[in-house]
């Protein structure tokens, strides 16, 4: 039994679920999982057990329920300094930081009409207005983070960070969706996808039963 328990919900759907999830994967944090599937008659309820905001993800340990992705992520960087769950060097650190809130509090557009929909191929479908907009942002910081900082590796900041569990949603949206990308944005979204981690997700997603309409109509 661990330490840790996820509450989370659909993989197939629940974007803000993966960020943590990917995030303790990809750190080798062990943790139990509990999925709540989302839009269910049970499913409020269900979620309110454990989250006070009556949604997913919530991280709990040591009797602390954490119910936010952004905050259980910083969480986890306060819980294990040695990791270096955000970049070490100060800069890479600020820029991980205002990169991961911008993830965090913008984008609705993308949002909106993009959803995270691990198993669907909607190539064309979602580009309302101002979704472009979000997408060349989102691809402007990602060129921005490996031209400055990814020298070591082939995440934003070179090793996985916070920074890419926030933004593996988006690449995984950006699948879906056949969001055409330039190659710097093409060459980290192949290196997301190539993740066991992301795989392990993706695969789980496509095997659940679970059919949410809301989510399949962009
Ligand atoms: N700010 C929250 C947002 C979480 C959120 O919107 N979760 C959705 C699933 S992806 C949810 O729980 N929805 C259930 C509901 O609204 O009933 C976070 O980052 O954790």
């Amino acid at each position: 039994m661990s330490e840790f328990t996820l509450v989370i919900g659909n993989k197939n759907y629940s974007s803000w679920s993966l960020r943590p999830w990917l995030l303790m994967k990809q750190f080798n944090l062990e943790f139990n999982e509990i999925r709540i599937p989302l839009y269910q008659p049970e499913s409020s309820a269900k979620i309110y057990q454990y989250s006070p905001s009556g949604k997913v993800p919530v991280l709990i340990h040591n009797q602390e329920h954490i119910w936010d992705s952004l905050a259980i992520c910083e969480y986890l960087a306060e819980t294990f300094p040695d990791l270096n769950l955000y970049p070490k060097d100060i800069k890479a650190r600020i820029f991980a930081r205002c990169i991961s809130a911008e993830m965090h509090s913008s984008f609705q557009n993308l949002r909106q009409n993009m959803s995270m929909n691990c198993r669907a191929k909607l190539p064309g479908k979602g580009m309302a207005i101002g979704v472009q907009k979000d997408i060349d942002r989102i691809t402007s910081i990602w060129g921005e983070c490996r031209q400055k900082f990814g020298a070591e590796g082939n995440m934003l900041f070179g090793e996985f960070t916070i920074a890419d569990a926030m933004y593996a949603p988006v690449v995984l949206r950006f699948m879906t969706y056949g969001v055409e990308l330039d190659a710097v944005s093409q060459s980290y979204s192949n290196a997301i996808l190539s993740l066991p981690a992301i795989q392990e997700w993706v695969e789980a997603g496509k095997n659940e039963q679970e059919f949410i309409p809301a989510f399949e109509n962009n």
